[in-house]
């Protein structure tokens, strides 16, 4: 007979009781999911994010985070411990935020953060879902004349360190055989403050963070031109770490089911006059019946609770882009035209 060895005849052992039912085995203790384990015994889900970036986050005149990327972190906070309430917001710049999710001071990043193949392949973080298409653009200030990217042979660049619109420039630029100097400025309100002051010829990031920051120059936005041209594609995606398959799918299921919102015509007003509806789609992801709450380690309630306090895609997209005058374009539900497409719940 083969000779086990003690560390074999103890997994043997080991899983005779497991299967005889004896024992537990350690995950079944718990969620199956470590971080949400610890989002538990804390009572918040800890989110990363910037903070300083109107739309995505930027505190209220209260004091509150607002913004899709904080809403976002509700989303999650609420499908997981079932209240939008139970998140902490922590600041993240352009330079640390890789690092703060890989040591677990945050439990997911929601940071305006571009999905690549080398930030996926080489961090250990994944990406669960989109959560805005976006594409780098310039800012140029109107009495420059400059209408295309193109006329912008030699000029200086306004850009965060540790971006990927640094490396966007630079295909760009490489692409039309163009020189350019870029001036790399890391805090977000030094780098407008050189821009607008005319260090730097123009300040490129993510079209949507320029959009934004156009619109709150208020009057003086008008002195400021975004270019038609997007040089690159930006998914800006939500991160999690890797080797929490649970909590990966909590957080790409959260959006998910924000999208079967919209697609149904669930909002959090609406959301209650849902709850008799005949439609299965609507009755399992409402948690009427069937178990994908408990399929992802959460209560059936789960995407209730996310609609209810956070509302669908579209109400996210209403509270928090909508007022920054971009329009909804690719980001809206593949039934309008959009690449928002929800997988089914089931
Ligand atoms: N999407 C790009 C750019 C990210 C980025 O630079 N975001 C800017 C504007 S969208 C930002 O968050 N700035 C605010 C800050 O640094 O606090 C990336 O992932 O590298």
């Amino acid at each position: 007979m083969m000779n086990l060895g003690r560390l074999g005849a103890f997994g043997l052992l080991t899983g005779l009781l497991v299967a005889a039912g004896w024992m537990q085995p350690a995950a079944a203790q718990g969620s199956g999911s470590a971080t949400l384990d610890a989002a538990k015994a804390r009572g918040q889900v800890l989110c990363g994010l910037s903070g300083q970036v109107p739309g995505f986050s930027l505190p209220d005149s209260q004091g509150v985070m607002r913004g899709l990327d904080a809403d976002t972190c509700r989303a999650v906070a609420a499908a997981a411990l079932g209240d939008a309430g139970k998140v902490k917001f922590v600041a993240t710049t352009t330079q640390n935020r890789f690092t703060a999710l890989q040591s677990g001071e945050v439990d997911l990043l929601s940071r305006s953060t571009t999905w690549t193949l080398g930030r996926e392949a080489n961090l250990g973080l994944e990406f669960a879902w989109v959560n805005y298409y976006d594409g780098t653009g310039f800012l140029v200030k109107k009495a420059s004349g400059v209408k295309a990217a193109t006329e912008m042979d030699g000029a200086t660049i306004c850009v965060q360190p540790g971006t990927s619109t640094e490396l966007a420039i630079n295909d760009f630029y490489r692409l039309h055989k163009m020189k350019f100097t870029p001036i790399l400025i890391q805090d977000l309100s030094d780098l407008q403050g050189a821009f607008l002051s005319g260090r730097c010829d123009a300040y490129s990031t993510d079209a949507s963070s320029l959009a934004t920051f156009r619109f709150s120059q208020g009057p003086k936005a008008d002195d400021l031109v975004l270019l038609p041209d997007i040089i690159s594609k930006e998914p800006l995606g939500v991160m999690v770490r890797k080797g929490d398959d649970k909590w990966f799918d909590i957080t790409r299921w959260t959006f998910i089911a924000m999208i079967t919102a919209e697609e149904k015509g669930i909002t959090s007003a609406n959301i209650d006059s849902f709850l008799n509806s005949t439609d299965p789609d609507v009755r399992r992801l409402l948690g009427v019946e069937g178990d994908m709450g408990k399929a992802l380690g959460l209560d059936n309630k789960w995407a209730y609770n996310v609609i209810k306090a956070v509302g669908n895609l579209g109400e996210m997209w209403d509270r928090n882009i909508t007022p920054m005058g971009v329009p909804r374009g690719i980001n809206n539900i593949w039934t309008k035209g959009g690449l928002q497409y929800a997988p089914p719940i089931r």
